[in-house]
């Protein structure tokens, strides 16, 4: 341990730690901009500068501290000159506030209001061309060229898709080898939006399209909300983690004024029974292991663009909103077209890999594109603020029926861990003809820092090795092991995102702080309450399955919830 006086007060730290961990264990706030614990300490933004006792000013971020350091960063000098290193970046920031997607999570106008700023980069020149139909956009005359996005997409997703050039203030930060960002390699997991301090990088806006489809009355709107949904979708609008129940997110999309108000999660239930039986069949088969679960589209981007030795692994099964678009195009389309209308499907998910992944051809039915358009959680709040929806007053209704009911099991799919979880439960079933106990399947120890978590299950005769990791720096170290024999698995799931989809990159902004664990909480907890907690047992998918499909992995479910991967 080492002991530093800050602002007058003795400070015992570990070895090794940073002042500004220092100040973070006194309480004592520093304000950062390019700074991500573990991931970016370069000291590049010179905000979080504090006055050392015969050293001056230095960035506290990447400067040890020393025994018997005496350290201020509370006097006016110290302000004085964070001030002067904010206006530099706010002089090069094309500050077109009033209109920016992040107005009210944009760390630099947090910064600049608190030291007092009045003058911005308004005038500067309009930002370099960028593909307008990509999902992920890039504002150059936004970013602050603080890495973080650089750092993110290396360090934690493996894709290493940003780059800089030149030095000192002719820095930039470019697409890698400034190739086109649809030839980059980029998976799409939307991390480096959540990451950015400013509006530099942000998720293509398809609200007009949704509140044209919402005012044409040829059209009958059609939504679903994905299972992180529910977890995180109050954060926007202002609403506590209790209030923002998933009764009142019905409730909210009606207002909005969709005409059906369907859930993912009941297709989270209709994927389980097609995964798993698809997964029963696979242990009785001599393919090649493990089998890879395919309903985060980050990951099958992923896959096929950094693995492609491993795509014709993954299981055939569409992705849940796929599969419920397909159910909702091909089993309501006539009754609409009696009432001279056509169906848009819209999916709100806490995804911006799913704007691509609606739009691949092959996910569609000879009925139609299974999915119109994809929000993501930010679009949906910005949505509901239009509207002037006032959520904390609305009565919480059901989901509409009959794509509305489900199960414990698809709810915890929005966290990592969960959809092998759900499978388990269903797939143990499917094997003994009787449910096992959660326990037996638990997978809540699945976290971002670990890179995978496995197990080996005893399932009737048949012992199944599984295993799940989130993030695809640990996706990779997963396909390495796999790849070199140092690991064997039966099963595996993969969400590209840390965490998982409650830690999706379209999900609310929180500005330096991780909120996935505290989201799969809430899903845990809606899991444990529920009354049905197997996907085999949500009687409206047995009534689906009746009406409509036969069974699991007949013709119809080939035609309308599996697609060809290799593709
Ligand atoms: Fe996900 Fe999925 S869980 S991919 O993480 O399989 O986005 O929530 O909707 O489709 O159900 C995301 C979440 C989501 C699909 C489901
Ligand atoms: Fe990298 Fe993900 Fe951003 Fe693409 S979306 S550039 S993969 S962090």
């Amino acid at each position: 341990m080492v002991t530093i006086t800050l602002n007058g007060r003795a400070v015992e730290v570990a070895e090794g730690s940073t002042l500004l961990e220092a100040a973070t264990v006194a309480g004592v706030n520093i304000p950062t901009l390019c700074y991500l614990k573990d991931l970016n300490c370069i000291g590049s933004c010179r905000v979080c500068l504090v006055d050392v006792e015969g050293a001056g000013l230095v960035a506290a971020c990447n400067t040890a501290a020393a025994e018997g350091m005496v350290a201020r960063t509370d006097t006016p000098q110290v302000a004085a000159a964070r001030r002067a290193n904010l206006q530099a970046i706010m002089d090069d920031h094309r500050a077109l506030c009033a209109t920016c997607v992040r107005q009210d999570t944009c760390a630099l106008r947090d910064l600049a209001s608190r030291f007092n700023l009045q003058d911005a980069g308004e005038a500067l020149p309009a930002p370099k061309p960028w593909d307008a139909d990509f999902p992920l956009q890039r504002d150059s005359s936004k970013c602050i060229k603080c890495m973080r996005c650089v750092a993110i997409c290396d360090k934690v997703q493996h894709c290493g898709v940003w780059d800089f050039t030149g030095t000192g203030p002719s820095m930039k930060v470019i697409v890698r080898d400034n190739l086109p960002i649809a030839d980059a390699g980029c998976a799409l997991c939307g991390q480096c939006i959540t990451h950015c301090p400013t509006a530099a990088l942000t998720a293509r806006d398809d609200v007009s399209r949704i509140m044209d489809a919402i005012l044409d009355p040829t059209v009958e709107t059609v939504v679903q909300v994905a299972p992180a949904v529910r977890a995180a979708w109050g954060e926007g609008v202002g609403l506590s983690r209790e209030a923002a129940t998933p009764g009142r997110l019905a409730a909210a999309l009606h207002a909005v004024g969709f005409d059906k108000v369907f859930d993912t999660d009941f297709a989270a239930d209709l994927t389980i029974m097609e995964e798993g039986s698809e997964f029963v069949e696979f242990l009785g088969s001599d393919k090649p292991r493990p089998m890879f679960t395919s309903c985060c589209p980050g990951w099958v981007r992923f896959v096929k663009l950094h693995y492609p030795q491993f795509t014709a692994q993954l299981s055939s099964a569409k992705s849940p909103h796929q599969m419920l678009g397909a159910v909702v195009k091909n089993t309501l389309a006539a009754e609409a077209s009696e009432a001279g209308k056509r169906l848009f499907v819209v999916s709100i998910m806490p995804c911006v890999a799913k704007k691509y992944e609606c739009d691949v051809p092959q996910l569609a039915t000879e009925a139609d594109a299974d999915v119109d358009a994809v929000l993501t959680v930010r679009e949906f709040n910005r949505l509901l603020r239009m509207v002037g929806v006032n959520c904390a007053n609305l009565t919480e209704t059901p989901f509409d029926n009959p794509l509305g009911l489900s199960t414990g099991a698809a709810t915890i799919f929005g966290r990592t861990g969960g959809v092998m979880e759900a499978a388990l439960r269903s797939a143990a079933f499917l094997i003994t003809g009787e449910n096992p106990d959660f326990s037996v399947c638990d997978t809540t120890d699945a976290t971002p820092e670990t890179p995978w978590i496995s197990r080996e299950l005893t399932v009737g005769d048949a012992t199944v090795r599984i295993a799940v990791a989130s993030g695809l720096e640990n996706t990779a170290k997963l396909l390495d092991a796999l790849e070199s024999g140092e690991a064997a698995f039966d099963f595996v799931e993969i969400m590209a995102c840390p965490g998982g989809c409650v830690g999706g990159g379209g999900q609310p902004i929180a500005f330096n702080c991780e909120l996935a664990s505290d989201r799969a909480g809430v899903l845990n907890r809606l899991d444990a309450g529920d009354t049905l907690r197997y996907s085999h047992e949500n009687p409206d998918i047995a009534q689906l399955y009746a009406d409509w499909i036969g069974e699991p992995l007949s013709h119809t479910a080939h035609e309308w919830l599996h697609t060809d991967q290799e593709m």
